[in-house]
């Protein structure tokens, strides 16, 4: 892709890229707002906002070749969203590349997941939200169902969920309830102590970190379709990204909503969680 229409910096070709970053423009099981689909355009300008380099992770820090795959197109159907994102992800997954994924709603996650081996990752989300119903609105494939269907695929021990203050009574109840830290806890105990506990939890060693941007405060993050108060500071997330380490394994950041993001501060934060993730990511794959 051309300078400004690519994620800044993604300038490598596939062959020679560590990490890939895929577009999934998809929004059509939104329950509240629409317009997460507009976000891989809204998050790769804000990108171009930042330095090349975040001094925090060092002045000689490590760089990835990154490549920017573009955009999957655009299907109303979920099944028909999920094949494209199969076609686009699964080679990179096979060629050992870290996906970073900017979505669309948080739908786009279920076929990154199981793109992946049984064994092969867990997911942790960062989320107002469990996501954990077994369909909802009449759809097993809606964004209020993400951990179910991952818990379905990696096993309920390889699914937790952080940041949570949104869950119905149906979610709880049941004894195969999806294991959660609420915001509260996170802001009484610390986003790293929240991180350790999804870690220590999990029995696969490598992480897939699902970043439900609502899952920040609204005051923070208010270009979102369903937003939630009470949520995370950016800085908690920010942390939280450096503890998983060197377990990070894949990435995505979903349910930006440009369209309720008038003055762009939720497609800048999303960008910043990307190259925070990028960072890190390099910091333990390349020397
Ligand atoms: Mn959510």
């Amino acid at each position: 892709m051309a300078y400004g229409l690519s994620y800044a910096g993604a300038d490598s070709d596939y062959d020679s890229a560590d990490a890939v970053i895929i577009g999934v423009p998809y929004d059509h099981t939104a329950s509240f707002k629409a317009g997460a689909r507009e976000a891989p355009f809204a998050v790769r300008r804000a990108s171009y906002n930042f330095e090349e380099i975040h001094f925090e992770h060092g002045l000689d820090q490590p760089r990835l070749a990154v490549h920017d795959y573009g955009n999957c197109d655009d299907f109303v159907f979920p099944e028909d969203m999920i094949e494209e994102v199969n076609f686009a992800v699964q080679p990179a997954i096979r060629d050992g590349k870290f996906t970073v994924a900017i979505g669309g709603e948080h739908s786009i996650t279920i076929p990154i997941i199981r793109s992946h081996e049984r064994d092969g990752i867990a997911l942790i989300t960062v989320d107002a939200h469990l996501d954990s119903r077994d369909e909802y609105m009449g759809s097993p494939l809606s964004h209020a169902c993400v951990t179910r269907r991952a818990a379905d695929h990696l096993g309920l021990d390889n699914v937790y969920a952080l940041g949570v203050r949104a869950a119905g009574a149906e979610e709880l109840d049941r004894e195969d309830a999806v294991p959660f830290v609420s915001s509260y806890d996170i802001m009484d105990r610390g986003a790293v102590w929240a991180m350790e506990k999804a870690l220590e939890a999990v029995s696969n060693e490598r992480i897939y970190l699902s970043i439900d941007i609502d899952g920040i405060d609204p005051a923070y993050a208010p270009g979102t379709g369903t937003p939630e108060p009470f949520g995370l500071a950016p800085i908690d997330v920010k942390r939280m990204i450096g503890a998983v380490g060197e377990r990070l394994a894949g990435f995505d950041v979903v349910e930006v909503c440009p369209p309720a993001d008038p003055s762009g501060i939720t497609s800048v934060l999303a960008a910043r969680l990307i190259n925070e993730a990028l960072a890190v990511y390099a910091r333990h794959n390349r020397s």
